[in-house]
């Protein structure tokens, strides 16, 4: 992190060193969703990285352009109009800052539930019906990729049946959540080598995260367990996968849940949407009998996902959430 005094703009939010070309991660492994190959390239970078960018997924650019459309006209509203959308807790609008223990990053959003393939009706924001409808068409697709995915990933660990990973995130009850994010250029520190922090590094507690984003780069992950932290080229038609803390868990270590950033660009505002797919409160989080080897241990402490998200909100961004639970 950059030691400097913030100018006043971004007082309380921490600053990084912006990416330069160097940083650019040309590796990312892509899978084509629609290759045979498909199974074996997810569980291969997930072993890696805990990150992949999926394409030929047949999600329409109609479905992504106009949900982000109506993303751009939402966060262009008066501030008030806004704030009478929040607040984010549990869901709404927020601003600049995200979860309950301090943490502050240079953008807003709108964090919203998900009920089977929908908004949640108990979700009352976004009030637009143009919006709703426009998340509504591209939250049911990229549940779908979600799925594959799912899918995929227990082809390739072998494990039966097909649906064994990605029912935890469709069957009733299931605890997903869905992000719009917008982080507006910061134009304040431009030229000086330094950026604003959009959304501080974490991992995601669910088992996967889907997110697409708008052309604007910003988007970083940890390689090396956090030793390097690359930028990852933006693709609009594409996804991004990440595993999350609890499929690390359901695989014993094997999959890694990877660690994220996203940094302000100091001229382009980014929109992106994020689905995160969580499996049912009381859905037990242990490593896959059929994944462990002759004599292998759980490295974790059994819990439900219901006690990880509790655990996981009492907790700052950046901590380590999964290190409670593992056994010493
Ligand atoms: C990270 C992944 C999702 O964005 C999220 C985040 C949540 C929040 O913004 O309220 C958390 C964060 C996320 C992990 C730790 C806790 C909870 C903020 C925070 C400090 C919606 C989620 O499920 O966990």
């Amino acid at each position: 992190m950059v030691v400097l005094a913030n100018p006043p703009v971004v007082d309380q939010i921490p600053l990084l060193r912006s990416p330069g070309p160097r940083d650019s991660f040309a590796a990312v492994p892509v899978v084509d969703l629609s290759s045979p190959g498909a199974a074996r390239a997810i569980v291969d970078a997930c072993e890696r990285f805990g990150f992949f960018k999926v394409v030929n997924h047949g999600v329409a650019a109609a479905t992504m352009d106009r949900a982000e459309s109506e993303a751009v006209r939402f966060f262009a509203q008066a501030q008030a109009d806004k704030d009478r959308a929040g607040p984010a807790y549990p869901f709404g609008y927020g601003s600049k800052r995200i979860g309950l223990n301090g943490d502050m990053g240079w953008l807003e959003y709108l964090l919203l539930a998900v009920d089977s393939a929908l908004l949640s009706d108990a979700c009352t924001v976004p009030s637009a019906a143009a919006f709703r409808a426009a998340l509504n068409e591209y939250i049911a697709a990229v549940r779908k990729v979600a799925v594959r995915v799912l899918e995929a990933m227990a082809e390739g660990l072998g494990i039966a049946p097909v649906d064994a990973l990605s029912a935890m995130v469709t069957e009733q009850g299931s605890d997903q959540v869905f992000r719009v994010n917008h982080y507006p250029p910061c134009p304040a520190l431009q030229g000086l080598g330094c950026s604003a922090t959009g959304f501080g590094e974490h991992t995601d507690p669910q088992l996967i995260s889907v997110l697409r984003s708008n052309g604007t780069s910003g988007l970083q992950i940890a390689l090396r367990d956090g030793a390097q932290w690359v930028s990852v080229p933006s693709d609009r038609d594409a996804f991004f996968v990440n595993v999350g803390d609890s499929l690390q868990v359901l695989t014993n270590g094997r999959f890694r849940s990877v660690k994220h950033r996203v940094v302000t660009n100091s001229l382009k505002s980014r929109v992106s949407f994020i689905y995160f797919g969580g499996p049912p409160l009381a859905q037990r989080i242990a490593p896959l009998p059929e994944l462990l080897g002759e004599g292998e241990e759980s490295l974790y402490r059994e819990f439900t996902w219901g006690e990880y998200k509790k655990a996981a909100y009492k907790t700052r961004l950046g901590d380590n959430r999964l290190a409670q639970f593992e056994k010493k």
